[in-house]
């Protein structure tokens, strides 16, 4: 009986001891896996995104300001210019990632309507009234400004 009380003994101090070790295992595990989590976080940290509502200003080369635009499934990007009255604008629309209504676009008062293919479609036009000017797709719902100043 004493040997057996012995043993029951030893035995529970090898669980106590082992049930210690997995403890800490596990929170070691735990505490690993929140400090990776954390570096994740701080790794995959959304860059200062540049807002896409700032307003693009072409550079003016032979005449003529050209501005690049991209449809992103139902976004403009970017979708704000400014240019200047009185200079032609070679407005270059990537078209690629059209979504359904986008594929149209269309600016009334410079009587512009464009259904847009795949790859850059240039639009042209000139601007002559200083003013705030508003593009959009075919239904009227995704929008861009232009600014003539
Ligand atoms: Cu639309």
């Amino acid at each position: 009986m004493a040997r057996h009380h012995q043993t029951s003994a030893k035995t529970q101090t090898w669980y106590a001891t082992n049930n210690a070790k997995i403890a800490f295992g596990i929170f070691g595990i735990v505490a690993l896996i929140a400090i990776l989590v954390t570096m994740n976080g701080i790794a995959n940290a959304p860059e200062t995104a540049q807002p896409s509502s700032t307003a693009q200003t072409p550079v003016i080369e032979d005449g003529v300001q050209t501005i690049r635009m991209a449809v992103q499934g139902y976004t403009y990007e970017p979708a704000a210019f400014t240019v200047k009255a009185g200079v032609p604008v070679r407005w270059i629309v990537d078209g690629t990632k059209v979504s359904g209504c986008t594929g149209t676009i269309l600016f009334p008062e410079f009587d512009i309507s464009r259904r847009l293919q795949p790859g850059d479609n240039i639009i042209e036009f000139t601007p002559t009234t200083p003013g705030k000017y508003t593009f959009h797709c075919g239904m009227n719902m995704v929008r861009g400004q232009m600014t003539v100043v």
